[in-house]
Order: C-alpha cells, then sequence, then structure tokens
C-alpha cells in the first residue's frame, strides 16, 4: 500500500523529509536554547511531546553530553536540581507545560521547541526555539515532533559526537525519503494489535508509534522496552498479532514472536531492516494513517481529541 495523501496529515507525513532538512539547515540560530555538553538537564512536555522528550534524553546521556531526564511536564521533580529543563510544545498552549515553566521562572534557565511564535510559551520560557515550518494543521502529530528530534539529533552531532545507535542525520533523512516511498506491509496493514517495541532511545519511539496509532485509529495498541516484552506482554501476541521493533531487535525475540504465531516487523537497526528507526517511526505513522481510513475514521478529526490540552484550573 503506497502513502495516501488524502489527508492533511498522510501530506504532512510525506513532508518530514523536507522538514527534518530545515531542522538542520536551521541549527545555528538556535544554540542559546539548547543544552550545553556537560549541564544537567531535564526535558519535558506532554503527549507526543513528552515521548520525543524521552529518545532525546536517552541519546544525550548515552552519547556523553550529560546526565539528561525526561518527565511528562505534569511528573515534573521540583525537589530536584538541574542546570536547564527544555520543554517541547508544539502549540505552546500546554497548561502543564507552561504551569512548570512558570513555577521555574528565576529559579532554573528553561528553554522551548514550539511551532508557534504567538502562543503563550514565549513569554514563559527563558528561550525559545520556534520550528515554524514544522507547524501542522492536524490534531494529531508527526512531523512536528520528529522534527523536534532531528534538530536535537543534529545538535548532538555538532556538538561532536554522533548519537550512539543513530546514523548521521543526512542519512536519517534519505532514510524519510524511503520511507515515504515504500508500500506498507499487507499483513501488517491486516493485524488487529500491534505491540511496539524499543531499546534506549528507541523506546521513545515505540511509545510514540503506540500513541500514533491509537489516536489516529483507534487501534489496540501496547509499547515496552524490548527486553520486557518476554515478561508478560508477548501473552497478547499470536496470529494476526503484531510485535514491531524499533532499532535493534533482542537476539532470539523474532523467534520469540513468530513461536507465538505473530508477525515480528524489524525495519531498523539489525540484520533484516536499514532504515534509521526515526524513519522507521514514519512508517508507523503512515500505517496508523491507514488504519483510520480503513476503518471509516478521518485522520484529520481524531475522536476525543484537541490540539492541545488547555486546563482552566492550572496556570495558564
Ligand atoms: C501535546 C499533546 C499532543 C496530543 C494531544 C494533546 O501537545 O499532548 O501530543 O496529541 O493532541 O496535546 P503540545 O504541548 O506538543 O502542543
Amino acid at each position: 500500500m503506497s502513502i495516501t495523501a488524502s489527508s492533511r496529515t498522510g501530506v504532512e507525513i510525506a513532508s518530514q523529509p523536507d522538514t527534518w532538512l530545515q531542522a538542520v539547515e536551521s541549527l545555528g540560530l538556535f544554540s542559546d536554547v539548547l543544552p550545553r555538553r556537560g549541564e544537567r538537564v531535564a526535558v519535558v512536555g506532554c503527549g507526543t511531546s513528552w515521548f520525543m522528550a524521552l529518545a532525546y534524553a536517552e541519546l544525550r546521556e548515552s552519547g556523553g553530553h550529560g546526565e539528561t531526564d525526561a518527565f511528562a511536564a505534569s511528573e515534573f521533580p521540583y525537589g530536584r536540581t538541574y542546570d536547564r529543563v527544555l520543554a517541547i510544545s508544539r502549540s505552546g498552549t500546554t497548561t502543564e507545560v507552561l504551569d512548570l515553566l512558570a513555577r521555574l521562572k528565576g529559579v532554573t534557565r528553561t528553554g522551548v521547541i514550539t511551532a508557534d511564535p504567538e502562543s503563550p510559551v514565549m513569554r514563559t520560557a527563558d528561550g525559545v526555539a520556534v520550528l515554524g515550518f514544522a507547524d501542522e494543521e492536524s490534531v494529531v502529530q508527526t512531523r512536528f515532533a520528529t522534527t523536534t528530534l532531528v534538530l536535537l539529533r543534529a545538535h548532538l552531532e555538532a556538538e561532536g559526537a554522533l548519537p550512539a545507535g543513530t546514523r548521521p542525520v543526512d542519512l536519517a533523512i534519505a532514510d524519510a525519503r524511503r520511507a515515504i516511498a515504500v508500500s506498507l506491509d499487507v499483513a501488517v496493514c491486516a493485524a488487529e494489535q500491534f505491540t511496539f517495541l524499543g531499546t534506549g532511545w528507541t523506546y521513545g519511539l515505540a511509545l510514540e508509534a503506540g500513541l500514533k496509532m491509537r489516536e489516529a485509529a483507534g487501534a489496540w495498541t501496547e509499547a515496552y522496552p524490548a527486553m520486557e516484552y518476554r515478561h508478560g506482554p508477548i501473552s497478547i501476541t499470536g496470529p494476526g498479532r503484531v510485535a514491531w521493533v524499533f532499532g535493534p531487535t533482542p537476539q532470539g525475540l523474532d523467534g520469540d514472536v513468530t513461536r507465538v504465531g505473530g508477525t515480528i516487523v524489524a525495519g531498523s537497526g539489525n540484520a533484516t531492516g536499514d532504515l534509521d528507526p526515526l524513519a522507521d517511526l514514519i512508517l508507523a505513522q503512515r500505517l496508523a494513517v491507514h488504519l483510520a481510513e480503513v476503518r471509516g475514521y478521518d485522520p484529520d478529526r481524531p475522536r476525543n481529541l484537541s490540539r492541545s490540552v488547555i486546563l482552566g484550573h492550572l496556570h495558564a
């Protein structure tokens, strides 16, 4: 099945190679906002933005750039001390993020990566990186999230070290172009359940793939660290159900999936696949849109969701 551009979400998914390239080209504009080598950093966000924070935190710390934690904005541990707190928020209006940044004002240096230069987060954070070129009309986030992670990966690369388990960002962009062009696997499209797995930074991608499928298609998805799969989640797998691994597949796991009748998808970082894991996420985004359309949902109008969550009773 080739990419559908019948929805706005589909168009935005297909534009990712271009927005990723723009992120790399605009890196120099944002050096004040992005964490410096050696700083102790927390990265925060909600929903998709939190999962990108998780992925970045792993990449930064495992690459030797400094201790890095990631939290859902609502779960931030105010008792801890950080040199910098970096928030990710496409809308710049998410209440938990604004509340967190307001509480840290004058206490901890803060920065935000956002898509909207008119949003309240512009006044709440100490520093701002606006990726207006990656903003989306869609409620369901795709390109803003991945473009933010590409910016952060390119920054780590520019600071001297390729993050562990990644290929250079220019190769990831080439992989993204392939991920837009290839056909989706027919057996995967027909599956009724999906378990997404990842290791290190790709666990954040697995969480995001699961969320995308739930948001766009109302699909039954789960997500775990890959080595946790055998500790219970495998009991869900069976015929017509998929285990999809982002990044390297732990030894023997493919055999474990097929033994219980499941379908293994391993698109990156191992002998059977060769896509950068972030490009592999594009395939999951495409699957989410495809399933939404097959199930009669409008991917541009996901059920029960709004572009951002604005709560009246918290700080705004
Ligand atoms: C975060 C977010 C989205 C989610 C939903 C509500 O938005 O949680 O990830 O899909 O639509 O908002 P933001 O803070 O990045 O704008």
